[in-house]
């Protein structure tokens, strides 16, 4: 009845877009009957029926679509992309397929905390062709993960009818390929999807592992409305109008005698009201006034960062990569709820040795080795971050990032802002260049996040740093980059606090104080900079190690280029569009009447980074810096 109104609202343009479930009703309603309330969904867009088997507020339900503030995102997402805690649903984000290692996640918490809930994931015949469909069944197959993904077979994905979009026969094929149990049922049947789902689900509880499921369907109407039915053939639209579930189940029920004509009329005007009286509330709200202030400071999980400072002056000394060790098993010590994810972390140790021993401290629940999936496991640690629980996910290397990239820009950074759910997730990148890799085990990609807002990036350049920012990081509720850099791990050590402590998120460090010019850096930066000034005794510069990227130190580098009027950016990622062309913008458009001279940024080329050498060398910035800080003080 929902759907039907909603397709009036449409014709009278009071609404902007339907996608229509009419024709599959029976598995969204069936699969989410026959699951406990408490055990999470993640629909998609034809889903309508999990969210009102779920017993969702009508007036909020429809507010949501209106996109006004009663809805679940306050007017910032659309239709049915939205979560809510409260009734145990995660929406989907428009790509479809990241769903899958969300419900890797929670399923993963549910497991770890001894819950013996089970999840279920839908997924269009479509959006299975995705390599995040394939990442996630592959996971909760090596995991043994409670999760039933459901595929609704409904004929076509948009207009691509299902010879063109797979070879399979059937879904349930897929199953010896991952090596778990797959069927195949009538998704047309509410009893069947119901009963199906409910011993399924029983089992899974006992016994969790994954479950493919398909469900045989036909999507009736267009795949929006907008789009239309052209290309479907009649008899196959009428083939499958004799199969609609609703009808059929209560021709069931007639037969049956367990309800009359009297009682669905006593019904259906019960549920008349209900859409009439949940529109007059969502029609009578108006678009979200807009607050520039609330749209920002929405972005992240409310944080007020405590710092905790070493408890003794005990220290020792540690190379970069110690560091990064000790704030990782500090950090696994103070919270039980952190889980490592990542490529050969376990007994390997990880191809850096960061992890060496952790799976004998901690555990293999925790420490968790992982199939090659970036995507699955970033999404793995959203689920879990729903469920509670924190998440630190390795990459081998951050040049892999790529693979991960949609869950970290799409998921990670978006969640909160749309509909209110922290992102408690550190993703670890072994970056940089210097070791002759070539261009995919040498990138530096900070930039590519530093664009995103809802993400957080350090980039420490010492071995306190990293154990403090690392930690710092771990804390924090909402998704921080944590970049590393590889040539440091095992060249440069200090003597570092042997205690667990945080470095302020956000705060840069001046490493040198000087009135001649401002050279604001980071990671690998520092350490040129220092080497090159080291042979320039006579010039004394304000060298300014930012640390964090997102957010910057604003006020740092404000005061640095008020003191020496004279900037020089260094990094040592390539120069268009990189952090040092933001730094730039700011300067100019803040500190303008300060400056002697132009901002000078020195760069990695814009190449990608080659292998050899002596290639690689004249790749990098730092045999540009000595005369680029010459000629800014000639400028
Ligand atoms: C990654 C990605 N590519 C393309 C789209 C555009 N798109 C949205 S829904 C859809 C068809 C999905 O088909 P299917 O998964 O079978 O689900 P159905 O719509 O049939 O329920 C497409 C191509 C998208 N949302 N995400």
């Amino acid at each position: 009845m929902i759907e039907e109104k909603m397709l009036i609202l449409l014709r009278q343009n009071k609404i902007s877009k339907w996608f229509s479930g009419i024709g599959q009703e029976a598995i969204a309603v069936g699969v989410t009957e026959a699951l406990s309330e408490d055990e999470y969904i993640l629909p998609m867009h034809r889903n309508l029926g999990v969210f009102t088997s779920r017993k969702m507020p009508f007036e909020k339900l429809f507010a949501q679509w209106q996109g006004t503030m009663k809805g679940y995102t306050k007017g910032r997402d659309r239709s049915f992309h939205f979560g809510t805690n409260a009734h145990h649903i995660v929406g989907m984000i428009s790509h479809l397929g990241p769903q899958n290692g969300v419900a890797d996640g929670i399923a993963l918490a549910c497991k770890l905390k001894d819950e013996k809930k089970v999840t279920a994931v839908f997924n269009g015949d479509g959006g299975t062709s995705e390599g995040d469909f394939h990442e996630a069944v592959n996971v909760a197959a090596v995991w043994d993960l409670p999760v039933i993904f459901i595929i609704e077979n409904n004929g076509y994905g948009l207009s691509t009818p299902s010879s063109e979009q797979f070879r399979c026969e059937s879904f349930a094929d897929k199953g010896v390929g991952y090596g778990i149990q797959a069927l195949s049922i009538d998704g047309n049947n509410l009893l069947e999807v119901f009963d199906t789902v409910r011993l399924l689900a029983e089992d899974l509880r006992r016994q969790p592992r994954p479950v493919l499921l398909e469900c045989r369907t036909f999507r009736m109407r267009g795949h929006e409305e907008a789009s239309g039915t052209k290309y479907v053939p009649k008899e196959l639209q009428a083939h499958w109008a004799a199969k609609d579930p609703v009808e059929n189940f209560e021709q069931f029920l007639l037969k049956q005698g367990v309800i009359n004509g009297e009682y669905i009329a006593a019904k259906r005007n019960e549920i008349k009201k209900e859409i009439e009286d949940g529109l007059a509330v969502a029609f009578d709200e108006t678009h979200p006034v807009a607050d520039t202030e609330t749209e920002v400071t929405d972005v992240f999980a409310p944080y007020v960062q405590v710092v905790v400072p070493p408890v003794s002056g005990s220290k020792s000394e540690k190379r970069f990569i110690d560091a990064i060790s000790d704030g990782l098993r500090q950090s696994m010590e103070r919270f039980d709820n952190l889980v490592l994810m990542g490529q050969d972390i376990a007994e390997y140790g990880g191809v850096f040795k960061i992890t060496e021993g952790f799976v004998n401290k901690f555990g293999k629940g925790r420490v968790r080795n992982t199939p090659i999936c970036e995507s699955a496991i970033v999404g793995a640690g959203l689920g879990l971050s729903i469920k509670g629980m924190k998440s630190m996910v390795e990459m081998q290397f951050a040049d892999f990032v790529t693979e991960g990239f949609n869950q970290i820009v799409n998921n990670l950074a978006k969640t909160h802002w749309r509909w209110g759910q922290q992102a408690d997730v550190v993703v670890r990148l072994p970056t940089g260049a210097g070791s002759a890799a070539g261009p995919f085990h040498s990138q530096s990609n900070e930039a590519w996040f530093f664009h995103t807002p809802g993400l957080k990036i350090v980039y420490p350049s010492n071995p306190t740093d990293a154990k403090g920012l690392l930690c710092a990081a771990i804390e924090d509720p909402n998704p921080v980059l944590y970049f590393e850099h590889k040539l440091l791990y095992r060249s440069i050590k200090e003597s570092v606090p042997t205690d667990y402590y945080t470095l302020k998120i956000g705060e840069a460090h001046r490493v040198s104080d000087g009135d001649d010019l401002s050279i604001i850096t980071y990671g690998m930066g520092v350490h040129w900079a220092k080497e090159v000034l080291a042979e320039l005794p006579a010039i004394r510069a304000d060298v300014i190690d930012l640390r964090s990227l997102l957010p910057w130190d604003k006020e740092m580098v404000g005061d640095s280029v008020k003191k020496t009027s004279r900037v020089l950016i260094l990094h040592e990622d390539t120069l268009t569009g990189g952090i040092g062309a933001e730094i730039s913008a700011w300067i100019t458009e803040n500190c303008f009447r300060f400056l002697d001279a132009p901002v000078i940024r020195v760069a990695s080329l814009d190449t990608p980074i080659p292998f050899a050498p002596t290639l690689e060398h004249n790749f990098l910035p730092k045999a540009r810096l000595k005369s680029a800080i010459e000629n800014l003080l000639r400028f």
